[in-house]
């Protein structure tokens, strides 16, 4: 299979993480976002939405959707709990992230690391839902070593794909210990750099 990313887009990081976790061949197409490189007629003719990461397999059928396609590969693997319970756990969690984390913090990160925003500028609104998105994981995290259930899933990555960065745009970990540790504890699990 082929997947389109760039390793700067945490959306795209998690299909790497997974694949690589999971030793799946693949080859990796870089596609260059900020110069506009997921929306020229050959890539729309692939993924009209426009982004990136999308999966080319070798039939010819297209995945989009970072969330989408980390499932669909981690398909009974020990990635998704096999309890119906925990993986709709994990579902509601995947669907937080793109609905109210990564919207907030890759947002601010893109805005900040890419379009040079200065920290101070960003819209404050962004930074208190940044703010409590990583407030959320905290508490989350009091008593748990992994998002759900007892072990790593794709909750884990979805969820750390931008957390890592978030420090970037200027969100603190400093008084979120929970979050601190967990963060490499995942990449460690993943075996990512
Ligand atoms: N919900 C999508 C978001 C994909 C997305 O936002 N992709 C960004 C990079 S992280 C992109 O391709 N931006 C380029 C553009 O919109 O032109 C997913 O999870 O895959």
């Amino acid at each position: 299979m082929k997947i389109y990313g760039e390793e700067i887009s945490g959306n795209c990081l998690k299909v790497k993480y997974v694949a690589d976790y999971l030793g799946l061949s693949y080859e990796w197409i870089d596609v260059d976002i900020v110069a506009g490189g997921s929306r020229t007629p050959e890539m729309l003719s692939k993924n009209p939405a426009g982004q990136v990461p999308f999966v080319e397999f070798d039939d010819g059928r297209i995945l989009s959707q970072s969330n989408t396609i980390i499932q669909f590969l981690a398909e009974e693997s020990d990635l998704i709990p096999e309890d119906p319970f925990l993986r709709a756990k994990m579902m509601e969690w995947m669907f937080w992230e793109q609905y109210s984390h990564e919207t907030a913090i890759a947002v601010a990160r893109f805005r900040v690391i890419y379009q040079g925003q200065a920290v101070e500028d960003l819209d404050p609104q962004l930074v208190a839902k940044g703010n409590a998105a990583l407030d959320l994981m905290e508490k989350h995290l009091i008593n748990q070593e992994w998002f759900v259930g007892e072990r790593l899933s794709l909750a884990d990555v979805a969820l750390v794909a931008y957390t890592q960065f978030a420090e970037q745009p200027g969100f603190s970990l400093e008084a979120r210990p929970n979050v601190r540790a967990w963060v490499p504890r995942v990449k460690a699990a993943l075996n990512c750099a």
